[in-house]
């Protein structure tokens, strides 16, 4: 039987000493996975700006005057040459985000040849398109897409305050829609929109306790943009960052939990400590949608000294090789 985790049992996992939340969270780790290997995957904004969704932390809401480049929807010849140089650079997967509230009708023929082509290099393919319907999902199904992100960001309570134009519930109903369809969900949050450990306990328990645990478990630094409501927010502390980690990775045990946005502002030893927390996945590259990721070379290298190795995928059915079990 799945556990369902009460928010009291959370919390006692944020109260518990750093270094006994760190043991228990690498027990764990090394129970269901290599600790010394990482899943990494590529990203590309395939639609820019102009969003008319109006999340405080986003560069590319409409409401915000942000200093980014608007893109109409790229040609496909380009997504696929990204697609090709992302695999070259060492990638196994290839993320694409559009900047919707949900995908029109006109723009599914183009999205399922895109998964389609990408599949064919024997790569695994990854969307985050907003909410989509039930026919959407099981047409990105069929065509081969193996992962959605769709990330619920941070509490039913805060959410609220950070985006209005979408409830929590809307976000809970496409996970739902997508679960249905087969493909495999991503979906974390970001720390540093001004929550406390409860906001960020109540997250991981809204993840950790949907019907099924999400395969990927992205969990984002606020980068803060210039120009949104959050430019100015302040930092999340390091230490109560390294705590969500080492709490998501004892609550969805088999999940790739990846630290993703603001691995720019952090220094080395930081991501170090994330991956000694739990984290065995990054996005490796050096843009995210319209930020800036590291370069390869300074992950390759951080990667060597600390005896890292990439995930390879099963090139047959494009699906995770194997969780190692020890
Ligand atoms: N529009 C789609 C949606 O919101 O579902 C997909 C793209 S959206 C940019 C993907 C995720 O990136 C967001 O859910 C959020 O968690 C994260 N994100 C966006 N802007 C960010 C920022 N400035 N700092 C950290 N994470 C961010
Ligand atoms: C996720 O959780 N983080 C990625 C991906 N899913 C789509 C996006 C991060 C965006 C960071 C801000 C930017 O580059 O615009
Ligand atoms: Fe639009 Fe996604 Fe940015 Fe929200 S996070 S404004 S939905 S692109």
């Amino acid at each position: 039987m799945k556990k369902i985790w009460k928010l009291e049992e959370v919390n006692i996992l944020f109260q518990k000493p750093f270094l006994d939340l760190m043991f228990e969270a690498q027990k764990i780790h090394r129970k269901y996975f290599n600790p010394n290997e990482i899943q990494i995957s590529t990203l590309l904004s395939i639609k820019t700006g102009l969003c008319p969704e109006d999340c405080k932390y986003c560069a590319q809401s409409s409401r915000y005057k942000t200093n980014i480049k608007k893109e109409k929807l790229l040609d496909i010849a380009k997504v696929l040459k990204a697609a090709k140089k992302a695999k070259a650079s060492g990638s196994n997967r290839f993320c694409m985000g559009a900047a919707w509230k949900n995908p029109q009708e006109r723009d599914m023929p183009y999205l399922l040849n895109i998964v389609k082509e990408i599949k064919k290099m024997n790569m695994e393919t990854c969307m985050t398109l907003g909410s989509v319907n039930k026919t959407q999902a099981i047409q990105l199904a069929k065509a081969g897409l193996d992962f959605y992100n769709h990330n619920l960001d941070t509490s039913p309570r805060l959410y609220k305050k950070i985006v209005t134009t979408r409830t929590y519930q809307d976000r809970l109903q496409t996970l739902d829609i997508i679960r249905d369809s087969g493909i495999k969900i991503c979906s974390g949050g970001i720390l540093g929109l001004g929550e406390n450990n409860t906001d960020r306990a109540e997250l991981l328990m809204q993840l950790a306790n949907l019907k099924k645990i999400p395969e990927s478990v992205p969990i984002n630094m606020l980068v803060k943009i210039k120009g949104t409501p959050m430019e100015k927010n302040e930092n999340i502390d390091n230490i109560d960052f390294i705590k969500t980690i080492a709490v998501a990775r004892i609550m969805m045990p088999t999940s790739y939990i990846r630290l993703s946005a603001g691995r720019e502002n952090m220094s080395q030893n930081m991501q170090t400590i994330c991956f000694m927390a739990g984290v065995n996945s990054i996005f490796y590259g050096c843009k995210l949608l319209t930020t800036n990721n590291p370069n390869q070379s300074d992950d390759l290298r951080l990667f060597k000294k600390l005896g890292l190795q990439t995930k390879k995928i099963n090139i047959k059915n494009a699906q995770i090789e194997s969780v190692i079990q020890k």
